[in-house]
């Protein structure tokens, strides 16, 4: 019985696991791990274009960096001045900040956390230019 039963689980959990790679919203949000995730729109990019990237170490200018798209290719779209939500995979906390440089208005991301919003921080919407990892 109990054999059957988890049978039966593992088949739910690998449907909806196919169910969500159909759907067009997959890669919306998703962040795995060490990585901090940016995104160019509120709420991890939920009904907007999916500009994305993942860092693992510090940069301190983003103006080289540019968006990937939805489908995992790289646009020609530099994130400086764009990111307006986060997620926090790396095991740190991770400093944000306004200018090239890690200079300038900041918040700190705290590991483990998401904010969709950055308007309501002091790093504020669109002004990201410089990351800097376990601080
Ligand atoms: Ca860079
Ligand atoms: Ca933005
Ligand atoms: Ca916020
Ligand atoms: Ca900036």
């Amino acid at each position: 019985m109990r054999k059957l039963v988890s049978g039966a689980l593992a088949t739910v959990v690998v449907m909806t696991g196919m169910v969500m790679v159909t759907g067009q919203a997959a890669a919306v949000g998703s962040c795995s791990s060490p990585n901090m995730c940016l995104f160019e729109n509120n709420d991890f990019n939920k009904g907007n274009t999916n500009h994305w990237l993942d860092l693992r170490k510090t940069d301190a200018d983003l103006r080289n960096n540019y968006w990937y798209n939805g489908d995992g290719s790289q646009s020609n779209d530099s994130i400086d001045n764009e990111t307006s939500s986060v997620k926090n995979r790396t095991g740190c906390n991770v400093m944000l900040w306004q200018n090239v440089g890690n200079g300038g208005d900041h918040t700190k991301s705290i590991s483990g956390t998401d904010d969709g919003f950055l308007e309501n921080n002091v790093i504020g919407d669109n002004r990201l230019s410089g990351v800097e990892f376990c601080v």
